[in-house]
């Protein structure tokens, strides 16, 4: 039975106490879903870059939620602060209960919160944890984000591991992280992977930051740009917060000569920017990624929300997701393992 579907024209109460839920329970009377049986159920998802594979895959997953659990989605691209302000309004003028994000930036935490509150809408966020003024996540919103740091490691062992198949010498290698260091979960990813080339050993010569004014592709590929003019390696490791970071800095790459022997770059994502390039008849700089879920994070918060509205129960605190390196060679299989 969907649970917001009309089984009775008896009115509903608009709210059950806890303390009158427990005495309905106890009689067996409880109806679990009475407090909205009247109200269709409305998610809104709201992410920063639309136009990035990884957001569509997660909106396609959560679509997936919708159509099984029976509610409507509401999908809105919020590149901004005052987009992503309308969207909150907009989503209470249609009368939504709730809404996930994924902010345009994490500062924004205390309006999305207020925001929220204003409406009375319940709110969970996505892979970027809102900060309050001070910088501090915002406990009391639940969020679902990558294990940051884990899988920079990941990266990071996995560099390791190929350069040494190629036999490279760490002190001829140079690392390029692709930094984009204002937002907390960009950061700690590349810290990991700089662990991670630590903790495997490999010692490269030098480490050299490029920090991308945006979180795009075209953004690493001018940052990149300028790191391999200043710096001339002719051996690469590349790293950074996504696939679209290190794909901006093998295209750099490929622009000054470095070939595909040249580069080895381990992004993170696993979505259509690294299918596309997997795609290619001869294999570049990228080598890897690590697959992260946008299942989980696209249905799972989803239903997680959905779970809130309809039955008062709220989302786990934190949910952090793990990944799998893929590779060219690996992908179906990785994929198949990840249930993607
Ligand atoms: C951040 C990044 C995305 C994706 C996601 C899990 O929001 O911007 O590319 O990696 O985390």
């Amino acid at each position: 039975m969907k649970p917001h579907a009309h089984t009775t024209s008896r009115p509903q109460p608009k709210r059950t106490t806890r303390r009158q839920a427990l005495l309905l329970a106890g009689t067996g009377l409880l109806l679990p879903f009475a407090a909205h049986a009247a109200e269709p159920v409305k998610i809104g998802f709201l992410v920063k870059q639309p136009e990035e594979a990884w957001f569509q895959d997660e909106w396609r997953f959560a679509e997936v939620a919708a159509k099984e659990k029976g509610f409507t989605l509401v999908k809105i691209g919020i590149p901004n602060g005052e987009k992503m302000i309308a969207a909150i309004d907009n989503l209470a003028a249609q009368k939504a209960q709730g809404f996930i994000i994924c902010a345009p930036d994490v500062k924004l935490g205390g309006a999305v919160e207020r925001a929220a509150k204003r409406h009375g809408l319940k709110v969970m966020s996505v892979d970027d944890q809102l900060v309050d003024g001070k910088g501090q996540a915002i406990a009391s919103i639940p969020h679902m984000g990558i294990s940051a740091y884990e899988i920079g490691k990941q990266v990071g062992a996995g560099l390791a591991e190929e350069a040494r198949r190629r036999g490279w010498n760490p002190a001829e290698t140079a690392a390029l992280r692709m930094a984009f260091d204002q937002l907390p979960t960009a950061r700690d990813r590349t810290r990991g992977a700089v662990d991670g080339l630590r903790e495997a050993g490999f010692t490269v010569a030098s480490m050299v930051d490029a920090s991308q004014a945006k979180s795009d592709t075209e953004s690493a590929f001018n940052a990149a740009n300028i790191a391999f003019t200043k710096h001339q390696f002719k051996r690469w490791l590349v790293f950074g917060m996504n696939d679209e970071a290190v794909l901006g800095a093998v295209r750099a790459a490929e622009g000054r000569g470095l070939k595909a022997d040249q580069v080895i770059a381990i992004g993170i994502g696993g979505s259509r920017a690294a299918s596309n390039e997997y795609a290619k008849a001869n294999a570049t700089g990228f080598h890897g990624t690590i697959l992260i879920s946008p299942l989980r994070h696209g249905y799972e918060s989803s239903v997680l929300m959905y779970e809130w509205i309809t039955a008062s129960k709220p989302p786990p605190a934190l949910i952090q997701t793990s990944g799998m390196l893929m590779t060219r060679q690996n992908q179906a299989e990785v994929r198949r393992k990840m249930g993607l």
